[in-house]
């Protein structure tokens, strides 16, 4: 499929597509060839408030919908995302640079969350609290009304999806903000899903993180915000939302820990070893950016796994045979180069990749060579910070409480993996790791079901999970005395 994109995408504010108040617009790049993909609205603070002005209009009367119409409208989308992979896959790798397969992956993720939210609401049984004989209470779930959603350009239709379908799902109107390096493809959705959901149910503003996202996160009249991006944005939305005195939830930065014992399933942990810091160019928040090998093995999993990265193939995600794509755009290239630098400089040992990609093809886009610094101290920079890139730290480990002390050495705790078979190991390790999501002989995959968040510096909250719920919706208890 070919796909002709628009020349210039506007908002999508109560049901229409609108250029910004301003006028004023922005280019979205594809970052595998530097060349641009189409002129996005740069909405500002005008723009904010009509979008959160539409979504109030509607409130009234979705915040009343039963719940098993919304979960009807909830299939219905999933129906619409599912008949239009393909198409919203290779929008997504256009503008984000991932191989088309994992944008599919990205897809079928979403359509799941629709269909899992829109089977919550089905079975949820609500709380009923007895007193004495004659007085009991009704605990009552009530939409918030108007919550605001900031997503990063890392999983634009996945990371979207995560967001849209509990609120939806919960009787909200929302305003959303895509990342502005990739605001077209839930865009798209928002034109194939236009006549699914009544006018201003759904609103999308787009521009700048500085202007249209900290409009949308000051905002007066939104009732929550849920943000994911970096640690040092969601600081400033975590006190805004304060300010403002209504909750918010963080998925936000991390450095996660992949620990590799020596009696693991060595061909699995290699393989994931590998492709959790590769896939979507290491541009991952759990992505396994710190891999701990046990040092019976470190010396033999280190030489496979440098091999294995030396021989992917890099290139434009629309090509089928790629296996790793650009990064995002040439800031972010520039600060991943920076950290394989400071890294060589703290006397880390460069084992493959190491540099930006250059001639057959790769001059005009952002491409990085897969890279590993191996014989890494846990004190170093490039293992306590997040690179974002395709760049694994590599660190020796003598046992279990060697390897614990250091994971936990972080400000950071999203996630982390054990690969071991010896059950009792990989529980008492899963246990200690400080993270909100810890795989054992496995690594990276959240379905719909399990909880995803973070602890420390990765935030607060869990999407994902029906628990989310709780956080877009306000509890109401009604007492009655018999
Ligand atoms: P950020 O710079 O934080 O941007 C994320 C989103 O926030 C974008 O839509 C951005 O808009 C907007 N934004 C930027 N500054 C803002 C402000 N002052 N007020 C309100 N909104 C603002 O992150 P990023 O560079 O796009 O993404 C990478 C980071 O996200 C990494 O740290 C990664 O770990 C994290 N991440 C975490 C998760 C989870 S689930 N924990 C998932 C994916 C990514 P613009 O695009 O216009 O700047």
């Amino acid at each position: 499929m070919t796909i002709k994109l628009q020349e210039t995408y506007g908002m999508y504010i109560n049901g229409e597509f609108v250029g910004a108040a301003s006028g004023k617009t922005f280019d979205s790049i594809n970052p595998a060839t530097g060349e641009k993909l189409a002129a996005i609205a740069y909405g500002d603070v005008t723009d904010v408030d009509k979008a959160v002005a539409a979504a109030w209009e509607a409130f009234p009367a979705w915040g009343k919908t039963s719940t098993r119409e919304r979960s009807e409208i909830l299939w219905k989308i999933s129906n619409v995302i599912e008949a239009n992979i393909e198409y919203l896959a290779e929008i997504e790798t256009l503008d984000n640079g991932k191989p088309i397969e994992e944008s599919r992956w990205d897809m079928w993720d979403a359509v799941d969350e629709f269909r899992y939210f829109a089977s919550c609401i089905r079975s949820d049984e609500g709380l009923f609290v007895e007193h004495d004989d004659a007085s009991f209470s009704i605990l009552r779930r009530e939409p918030l009304g108007v919550v605001g959603q900031i997503v990063p350009w890392n999983y634009p239709i996945c990371m979207g999806c995560w967001k849209l379908a509990p609120a939806l799902a919960a009787g909200n109107c929302i305003v959303f903000k895509p990342a502005s390096n990739t605001s077209i493809s839930i865009l798209e959705l928002a034109k194939l899903i236009g006549d699914i959901l009544p006018s201003g149910v759904l609103n999308i503003v787009t521009g700048s993180g500085s202007v249209c996202g900290t409009a949308l996160s000051k905002h007066k009249g939104i009732r929550k915000i849920a943000f994911t991006g970096s640690t040092e944005v969601g600081r400033q939305i975590g006190a805004n939302a304060g300010q403002n005195i209504i909750p918010s939830t963080l998925e936000l930065g991390g450095k996660s820990a992949h620990i590799i014992f020596a009696d693991c399933q060595w061909e699995r942990a290699m393989i994931a070893a590998q492709s959790n810091i590769l896939f979507n160019s290491g541009q991952i928040c759990c992505a396994g950016s710190r891999l701990f090998i046990q040092e019976e093995i470190y010396d033999k999993f280190l030489t496979e796994l440098a091999a294995r990265f030396n021989a992917v193939k890099v290139g434009n995600g629309l090509d089928p045979e790629t296996q790793m794509g650009p990064v995002i755009d040439e800031s972010q290239m520039k600060k991943i180069l920076e950290y394989i630098d400071i890294g060589v400089k703290e006397g880390a040992r460069l084992v493959a990749g190491g540099k930006r990609l250059t001639g057959n093809g790769y001059d005009k886009g952002f491409f990085i060579a897969p890279t590993i610094l191996a014989d890494v101290d846990n004190k170093m920079r490039v293992a306590q910070e997040e690179i974002f890139g395709p760049v694994l730290v590599v660190l020796k480990f003598k046992d279990e409480d060697d390897v614990i002390a250091m994971a936990n050495d972080s400000c950071y705790g999203l996630a982390g993996g054990v690969w071991t078979q010896d059950i009792n190991k990989a529980l008492r390790v899963a246990k200690a790791l400080q993270g909100g999501t810890i795989w054992v002989n496995e690594y990276g995959i959240s379905p719909a079901g399990s909880a995803f968040g973070g602890y420390k510096d990765s935030g607060y909250g869990r999407e994902v999970h029906k628990q989310i719920l709780d956080h877009y919706t306000q509890c109401k208890n009604i007492l009655i005395n018999t």
